[in-house]
């Protein structure tokens, strides 16, 4: 599939994106798909900042031109069952702002028939344990974008067990620079590349096919 759409995201071509976007639409390639495309753009461009080609201008602007492409797809993710899976609770952990690949996340689930409850960004160990009682969620997701905070996550997720609440509580991890090594180290249940991977977890936690 399109590697001008990744090509377009990573160069930041925001008339191509959006006109390869709409394209791809047409010829009715999944949603899902479009957003892996644009993930894989994202990649790119987070290379470039690590190569310093890019900039912290670049970073913002590439989350502008992914929001404007994700909202041309949106009604197309949003297409679903009804909620009655289960409940899942998610945030970005504290210490991290990143938010794009949550959003992804929360709306897929709720399309796939859970009920979400998005805690949004920088959420502190307390709100977690405070949604865990409130609504008693059978899954929680933590999205983490940056290394400098896989030990706030290690905190959240040892914390959520010392408050008694991790007994059937899975807890799922993700984002960038996550991976299974990570999860092992921040005591979670699973490490979920995309948000589809969530979905495939959740229902097969819940006998769902
Ligand atoms: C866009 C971006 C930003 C934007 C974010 C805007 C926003 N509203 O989110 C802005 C400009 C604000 C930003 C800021 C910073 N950023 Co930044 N950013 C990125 C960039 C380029 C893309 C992230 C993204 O949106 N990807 C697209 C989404 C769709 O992918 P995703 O988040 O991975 O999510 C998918 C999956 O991972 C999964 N998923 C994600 N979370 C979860 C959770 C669960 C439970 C599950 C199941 C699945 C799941 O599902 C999603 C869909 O498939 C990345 C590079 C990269 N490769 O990720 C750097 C990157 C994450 N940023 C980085 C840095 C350093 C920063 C700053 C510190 C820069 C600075 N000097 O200020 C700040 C930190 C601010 C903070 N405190 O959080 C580094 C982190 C390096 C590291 N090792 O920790 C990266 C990796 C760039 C790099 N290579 O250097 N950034």
């Amino acid at each position: 599939m399109s590697q001008t759409l990744i090509n377009a995201m990573a160069d930041l071509d925001e008339s191509v994106l959006v006109a390869e976007v709409n394209a791809l639409k047409t010829q009715g390639v999944p949603a899902l798909e479009i957003i892996q495309k644009l993930q894989e753009g994202m990649n790119i461009v987070g290379k470039r900042y690590e190569e310093k080609e890019y900039y912290l201008s670049e970073l913002i602007m590439s989350a502008e031109i992914f929001k404007e492409a994700a909202a041309l797809i949106g009604g197309d993710l949003a297409a679903g069952d009804a909620p009655s899976h289960g409940t899942f609770v998610m945030g970005t952990i504290y210490g991290d702002i990143h938010d794009i690949g949550k959003n992804i996340v929360t709306t897929v689930m709720s399309c796939n028939g859970f009920r979400v409850i998005d805690l949004g960004v920088d959420v502190s160990t307390a709100a977690y344990i405070e949604a865990i009682k409130e609504h008693k969620p059978q899954v929680v997701g933590i999205s983490c974008l940056l290394t400098t905070a896989f030990d706030g996550m290690k905190e959240c997720i040892s914390s959520i067990e010392a408050a008694g609440l991790r007994d059937g509580l899975k807890i799922l991890i993700g984002g960038g620079p996550c991976d299974q090594t990570t999860a092992d180290y921040v005591g979670a249940d699973a490490y979920c590349k995309t948000a589809q991977d969530s979905v495939e977890y959740s229902k097969k936690l819940m006998g769902v096919k």
